[in-house]
């Protein structure tokens, strides 16, 4: 909602495509999306349809969890233009390559994001937080990269996507699992600055035997730095496992404990941790994929 507002408003043309009928009746009877950026809120609308809708995708921005990223764009997939571009912004590793292979014909572009955002309830979105967009494959800058800086959205074109998710991964598996069995803010982990250096000794490994090693640099210091800047906040594990909703589990600590046990690696502390975890999550009758 956060891209499709921002667009919208800079003229460009944005379909919704909404989950099933009955969102799509919901988002009709909203008449929009609003907007909310500090103390200013705007109502856009945008055209929305739902998926078995008969028109051709040429450009899709794929912004759902990554365990659904998927099942979404194979509802898709025979819309897609023979030239068609996929976007995939999802957290993590595993799923952009399950779309790649899905839809071998597109051009699937991978991102990373630190812009904040929320719901504060349907189709309204607030911006919390300015950020940063890397978008990246091994081509070429596409020209609506300009669009997307028209439109408000800091975007940068990183020919290394991947060194950039791989870093994320390993943050995200440093500090989220934490603060769900602590059951802390991030920067709760201060006090168990040990145990998150011990796992960023670990992760700094696995980055390098995955032919990752750029991604290794200063992975503690980096991590630290996060989580002392976003000290105040629930990571979004901690607010996922909270509202009783599905982790994201196996495209971080799962992806993460996957590539080591391929690459022959032993990594004793993220086991413990993915285990648990599990633990955790069956406890609370949460999914552990
Ligand atoms: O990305 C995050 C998350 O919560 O998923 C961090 C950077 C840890 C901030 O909370």
């Amino acid at each position: 909602m956060l891209w499709a507002t921002r667009l919208a408003r800079a003229g460009l043309p944005v379909t919704l495509i909404m989950r099933n009928d009955a969102r799509l009746q919901a988002y009709r009877a909203a008449q929009g999306v609003t907007l909310v950026e500090g103390e200013h809120s705007q109502l856009i609308t945008l055209q929305a349809q739902t998926p078995d809708t008969d028109e051709p995708v040429q450009r899709l921005l794929v912004t759902c969890k990554a365990y659904d990223a998927e099942h979404a764009v194979a509802q898709i997939a025979g819309r897609l233009t023979p030239d068609a571009e996929v976007i995939l912004l999802q957290n993590g590793l595993g799923s952009q390559q399950a779309v790649a292979n899905l839809v071998p014909q597109a051009r699937c572009i991978f991102a990373s994001s630190t812009e904040g955002a929320f719901r504060q309830s349907d189709w309204n979105v607030v911006f919390a937080g300015r950020g940063q967009v890397w978008l990246g494959d091994t081509g070429e800058a596409p020209q609506w990269l300009e669009e997307l800086e028209r439109s408000g959205i800091s975007a940068q074109w990183s020919p290394n996507i991947l060194s950039l998710l791989w870093r994320k991964l390993a943050l995200n598996c440093a500090i989220n699992p934490l603060t769900v069995l602590h059951d802390c803010r991030n920067g709760g982990l201060l006090t168990h600055i040990d145990q998150v250096n011990a796992l960023c000794a670990e992760l700094g490994i696995l980055l390098e035997r995955c032919g990752q090693a750029e991604a290794a640099i200063d992975l503690p210091a980096q991590v630290s730095r996060v989580i002392q800047a976003t000290a105040n906040n629930f990571s979004s594990m901690h607010q996922d496992v909270t509202q009783g909703r599905r982790t994201e589990i196996s495209y971080l600590l799962g992806y993460a404990c996957a590539a080591a046990h391929n690459h022959q690696l032993t990594v004793p502390l993220l086991q413990a941790l993915q285990q648990r975890l599990e633990h955790h999550l069956k406890l609370r009758g949460l999914p552990c994929n």
